[in-house]
C-alpha cells in the first residue's frame, strides 16, 4: 500500500482549518482542545493519526472521534499507534502491555476478564475483534494522507516521491522534521514530539514550524512526555497560522521577578541520557552529558545511578526563565528549591520562592 492509494485530496483556503494529532487516549484534553480553540462545524478538522493508546481512554477516544468523523468538515489520518486492532496477534504484544497502558488493558477491564481468561493469544485477539472488529475496518479505511492547495497532512513523514511513499513509512518514519523533503507543499505531521528536535537549546513541546524546509510538527508529547501537551495547528481563512495547547499541568502565578543575565541552554532527550557526575550539591550538580561533550548543571534530583554509570533520569534542560511579577506560568514539577515551569510550551527552571504555589 502506498500513500497514493489512500491520499484524500480537498481544498482549505478561506476556511478555517484546525489540525491536532497523537490524541493518545486523552478525551479530556481532546474535548478541552476543541473549546480552545473555538471549533465549529464550520471549520475543517483534521485528527493526524494517534487516536490510541498509552493515554487513559483510548476505547472512548476513538468512539467520540469516529462520531465526530461522520459531520461534514472531520478527516482522521491514519497512525501507526491506530493499527492496534490489527496487531492484537503480534508476538510483543503482551510484553508491551507490562510497560504501556493498551486499548487491551481497557478491553479487559470493561469485560472483567484476564490475559489468563483465554487459553492462546488468538482467542484473546478474536474476544477483541468480536467486539471490535467494525473500529479495526474503519480504521484500516483512514487516508494516509491529506493533500490541499498548499498543505499535504500525513502522521510521520514522506519520502522524495510523496505519493510512492509506502503506508508504513508514511505512519512510522522517525524525525521527520530533521530531514528535507522535495515537495512543494508544507509537509503537516504528528507522530514523534516536537520536543526532541531540540532549538536554541530550549525544550519545547510548542508547534515547531520550519519555513525554510517546509514542515510542521505538531506532537506536543501529550502522553509520552512528563511536560508534554496536546497541540492544534489553526490554519485560519486567510492562511495565518496559530497554534494552541491544552495540558494536566496547574497554572500559577508569579510574586517575584527572576532574570538571568547571560545563558547557553542545553537540552537532552530520550534516549541520549549518560553523563558523568563532577562535585554537587543538594541544589544542582556539575556534569558532562557524553555523547555531546557538554559541560552543563544537572537538578541533583535528576541524575539517576545506573550499576555502572550516571544518567538524567528523563528529558532535561538546564534552561533558567526569565519570569515577571503577575505573569502567569504553568507549574510541572516542585524540587529542592526550584520549581519546574512551562510557559509558551517551553521548560525551565526558576527558584521555588517566586512562583505562588498555595493554590
Ligand atoms: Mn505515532
Amino acid at each position: 500500500m502506498k500513500l497514493r492509494d489512500q491520499l484524500v485530496q480537498f481544498n482549505i483556503r478561506n476556511k478555517r482549518t484546525i489540525v491536532i494529532s497523537d490524541i493518545h487516549g486523552e478525551l479530556t484534553l481532546f474535548k478541552e482542545l476543541l473549546e480552545e480553540v473555538a471549533w465549529t462545524e464550520q471549520d475543517i478538522l483534521i485528527i493526524n493519526g494517534d487516536i490510541l493508546d498509552k493515554g487513559p481512554d483510548s476505547l472512548g477516544t476513538m468512539r467520540y472521534i469516529r462520531q465526530l468523523s461522520e459531520l461534514e468538515n472531520v478527516y482522521v489520518i491514519a497512525g501507526n499507534c491506530d493499527r492496534f486492532f490489527d496487531e492484537l496477534e503480534e508476538e510483543w504484544l503482551y510484553t508491551y502491555m507490562n510497560y504501556r497502558h493498551t486499548v487491551a488493558h481497557e478491553f479487559l477491564k470493561q469485560t472483567g476478564t484476564m490475559l489468563d481468561d483465554y487459553r492462546t493469544q488468538k482467542d484473546f485477539a478474536q474476544a477483541v475483534l468480536n467486539q471490535y472488529g467494525d473500529y479495526q475496518q474503519w480504521f484500516r479505511q483512514r487516508p494516509v494522507a491529506i493533500e490541499t492547495e498548499d498543505y499535504i497532512f500525513v502522521h510521520a513523514g514522506i519520502e522524495a516521491d510523496y505519493l510512492e511513499t509506502p503506508k508504513e513509512v508514511a505512519l512510522t518514519m522517525p524525525e521527520f522534521y530533521e530531514q528535507t523533503h522535495s515537495c512543494a507543499k508544507t509537509v503537516v505531521v504528528g507522530h514523534y514530539p516536537a520536543a526532541n528536535f531540540v532549538e536554541e537549546g530550549l525544550y519545547s513541546h510548542a508547534v515547531k514550524i520550519n519555513e525554510e524546509r517546509r514542515i510542521i510538527a505538531i506532537d506536543g508529547g501529550n502522553q509520552v512526555k512528563e511536560t508534554g501537551q496536546l497541540n492544534a495547528l489553526i490554519i485560519e481563512a486567510d492562511g495565518t497560522l496559530n497554534t494552541a495547547s491544552v495540558d494536566h499541568h496547574p497554572t500559577v502565578m508569579v510574586i517575584q521577578d527572576f532574570e538571568v543575565s547571560y545563558q547557553e541552554p542545553h537540552t537532552f532527550t530520550f534516549p541520549d541520557y549518560a553523563i558523568e557526575v563532577f562535585e554537587g550539591d543538594e541544589y544542582f550538580t556539575f556534569a558532562e552529558h557524553l555523547s555531546s561533550k557538554t559541560q552543563l548543571m544537572v537538578k541533583t534530583e535528576w541524575i539517576k545511578t545506573e550499576e555502572d554509570y550516571h544518567r538524567l533520569k528523563d528529558d532535561y534542560t538546564d534552561y533558567f526563565m526569565d519570569v515577571t511579577v503577575g505573569e502567569e506560568v504553568k507549574l510541572v514539577g516542585k524540587y529542592t528549591g526550584y520549581a519546574l515551569i512551562k510557559r509558551n510550551g517551553v521548560v525551565g527552571w526558576v527558584p521555588e520562592e517566586v512562583l505562588d504555589t498555595s493554590y
